[in-house]
């Protein structure tokens, strides 16, 4: 039999991909067929996605899909929280507002449940861009389309709703919905009481689906667009990028962390079940729910976007940097003399990130960056202090002991990142695959087409054997370097 073929749409904030992925008794392989720019756009004073952009990049992609070869099936994830609303005729009210805008920072306060309530039932870790808190921020008018809550029949969040463009047909796939902030994580269903809290209404939302189920065939008029075969299937997949990239995490057992790192570095553990104590919402832990009914217990740290953001502030000022350069620069820098939080909110909105890190670093008493070189040492530094921190408190708030910690994503391919891990947590940490998400996207559709089976473990071993990760040793037992002037703990 010839391998299965399917595409995976993966978009982050900053582009957006489509892939081939083959699957077959010689193993994975991947092939990027289309990429295309993803970013924040100012609409009335709002930060919000270029929708059109995303579904013209989905459909050039899925041409070149097409055109390169069969295509089984079809899976999308993005980042989560964000959403679309749509007229009772399917037409969507405004662009997707980004939940780096600063709308809900008001709505936070005014929920009217109490956030230990909240956590109790949803387990999810208080951030201001909670889906919950940007419907209250809908609700007072704080959107381009201000009425927009008011006339939706529908909210989609962001693969969901560019499934529906594809098939006509509304879901709301699990993993996703969970970073709501309104579902209950024990059932995994819609909780009754925080959308009543929240003022909105069951029907709202597309049938409720777990990643592997087949959402619906892409539209004739889709299939003609594109060229995809009549009756293609669309399939949910963990659409919270998030929840592919751990789904295709090799070799992660109870005893692994996970650093999921791109744009945001999620850290955190696997769980069967959800932990809903009130010491985990303390140390504000998330129980995002994942593929085949695991638990992600985690933290959000500010991740490589801290980078990203101090890149663009020296290139709006004229000074291009090379990413690879300036991360072989920072490697000749003293280590651990500039250490920042890296999950405070301060660092979350656009604009002026080398100012801000300067400015926390000033706080901490530490040695304040002045070049860029010495800007990306305090980020590696910040980042994998950020991650051992997090690593020992998952450990700690669940009982389990950690030996290993695996990171996948892009910052799986920084060596720097990656040795400040294995020195910062004293632990092995086995780094790659770059592509987990679209791996994760990958088997999950292709266990769905029956071309893999068995549990995630299974499937974690066919992504190890196709891309076996590296191995950072610690340098030594942990020392104080790199631990912050002041700890946040
Ligand atoms: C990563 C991610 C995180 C989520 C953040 C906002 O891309 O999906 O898991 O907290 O983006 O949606």
């Amino acid at each position: 039999a010839r391998a299965t073929r399917v595409a995976a749409v993966d978009i982050g904030a900053t582009s957006g991909r489509v892939m081939a992925v083959t699957i077959g008794a010689d193993g994975i392989f991947m092939e990027e067929l289309h990429r295309f720019p993803n970013g924040l756009c100012d609409v009335s004073g709002h930060l919000v996605w270029d929708y059109t952009r995303l579904t013209d990049g989905v459909v050039e992609g899925l041409r070149a899909a097409a055109e390169s070869g069969p295509v089984d099936g079809i899976g999308i994830d993005t980042w989560a929280v964000d959403y679309g609303l749509l007229d009772e005729d399917g037409n969507l009210l405004g662009s997707p507002v980004c939940y780096r805008d600063e709308r809900t920072t008001s709505a936070v306060e005014r929920f009217p449940l109490s956030s230990e309530r909240l956590y109790s039932v949803t387990g999810i870790q208080h951030q201001r861009f909670n889906t919950v808190y940007q419907l209250a921020a809908d609700k007072a008018g704080l959107a381009p389309v201000s009425d927009r809550l008011e006339r939706a029949a529908r909210l989609l969040l962001i693969p969901d709703l560019l499934a529906y463009d594809l098939t006509g047909v509304a879901v709301t796939e699990a993993t996703n919905a969970s970073t709501t902030g309104m579902f209950d994580a024990t059932t995994r269903t819609w909780s009754p009481e925080v959308l009543a809290a929240a003022g909105v209404e069951e029907s709202l939302f597309g049938r409720l689906v777990e990643p592997g189920t087949v959402i619906g065939p892409v539209t004739d008029r889709v299939a003609a667009h594109t060229g995809l075969a009549v009756g293609t299937p669309v399939i949910a997949v963990g659409s919270h990028d998030t929840a592919s990239a751990v789904a295709a995490t090799p070799g992660l057992t109870r005893g692994g962390a996970f650093i999921s790192s791109g744009t945001w570095s999620l850290v955190g553990i696997e769980l069967s079940a959800p932990v809903l104590t009130q010491a985990g919402r303390a140390a504000n832990f998330t129980n995002e729910l994942g593929v085949d009914d695991t638990v992600r217990y985690l933290r959000n740290v500010m991740g490589l976007w801290l980078l990203t953001e101090c890149l663009r502030s020296w290139a709006a000022a004229g000074n291009h940097l090379d990413l690879q350069e300036l991360l072989d620069d920072a490697a000749r820098q003293p280590v651990g003399v500039a250490v920042i939080a890296a999950d405070d909110e301060a660092f979350l909105a656009p604009g002026d990130m080398p100012a801000r890190i300067a400015a926390a670093v000033q706080a901490t008493g530490g040695v304040v960056p002045q070049t860029p070189s010495q800007f990306a040492r305090c980020i590696i530094d910040s980042l994998a202090h950020a991650y051992a921190r997090t690593i020992e408190q998952a450990s700690r708030l669940t009982a389990t002991p950690i030996d290993s910690v695996h990171i996948v994503g892009g910052g799986s391919r920084n060596a720097l990142l990656c040795q400040a891990t294995a020195d910062a947590t004293g632990l092995l940490v086995h780094a790659g695959p770059g592509e987990a998400t679209v791996l994760g996207n990958a088997i999950v559709q292709a266990r769905t087409l029956g071309a893999l089976s068995g549990s995630l473990d299974d499937l974690r071993a066919i992504v190890a054997a196709s891309f076996p990760p590296t191995a950072y040793t610690p340098a030594a037992a942990p020392t104080d370097k790199g631990q912050p002037a002041r700890k946040a703990v």
